[in-house]
């Protein structure tokens, strides 16, 4: 069932939920799929997670060693931009917190570059990107993303529009100022907070 936005909520839930919807959004039910290009086969065996750019000492995580990181739960909405939101999904990860300890950063980065498979960046101020509940994840309310939706792992940055959230991850690279990703060259927002409604560059 779709949440009409532009009518008056009826009832206690769709009160609820309006509070809970970023402007200009509607409700899904559904998780939808989004992305350019095809969906990338990935195979385990070979797949690494890259920490490079501007830290003491780059690293390259095998699968293997990405699982056996600290993980966690957190159950948090998403908005994308193209104005569906959905709430009160079960994400299961690993904290962005947990990565991060494996490097020492330089003290010139101000902003990271999140690579995926197939060439896809976005771009986070560390600020965006250090937060508390982001984590890459690999479950949504107990089941293995599908991979259409990431497998085997995605970021997970709730207080951004979705886009920042890149699916097939395959690594970051800190750097000392901000660059547009592949979302952001095409004039999406650098940022992209939903509160603010920050969907386009040019705004
Ligand atoms: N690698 C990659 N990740 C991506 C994208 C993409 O094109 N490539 N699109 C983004 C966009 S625009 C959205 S809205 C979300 C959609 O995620 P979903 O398909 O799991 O809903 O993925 C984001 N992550
Ligand atoms: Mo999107």
């Amino acid at each position: 069932m779709a949440f009409n936005f532009f009518r008056r909520p009826q009832n206690e839930r769709e009160r609820a939920v309006a509070d809970r919807l970023p402007p200009g959004q509607y409700l899904t039910e559904k998780w939808p799929v989004l992305h350019y290009g095809s969906v990338p086969r990935v195979d385990l065996d070979t797949w690494t997670l890259a920490l490079e750019g501007l830290v003491t000492a780059p690293r390259a995580l095998s699968h293997a060693e990405f699982k056996q990181l600290p993980r966690r739960t957190v159950k948090s909405d998403v908005h994308c931009v193209t104005r569906w939101s959905m709430l009160d999904s079960r994400w299961t990860g690993v904290p962005v917190a947990e990565v991060m300890k494996l490097v020492e950063l330089k003290p010139e980065a101000t902003h990271v570059m999140v690579h995926a498979e197939h060439g896809f960046t976005a771009n986070l101020s560390l600020d965006d990107f250090l937060r508390e509940e982001n984590m890459l994840v690999d479950t949504r309310n107990d089941e293995p993303i599908a991979p259409e939706h990431g497998w085997p792992l995605r970021l997970f940055v709730p207080h951004l529009y979705f886009w920042k959230s890149a699916k097939w991850l395959r690594g970051f690279e800190f750097m000392a100022g901000d660059r547009p990703g592949f979302w952001e060259h095409y004039g999406y927002h650098m940022r992209g907070d939903p509160w603010q409604e920050e969907r386009y560059g040019w705004q």
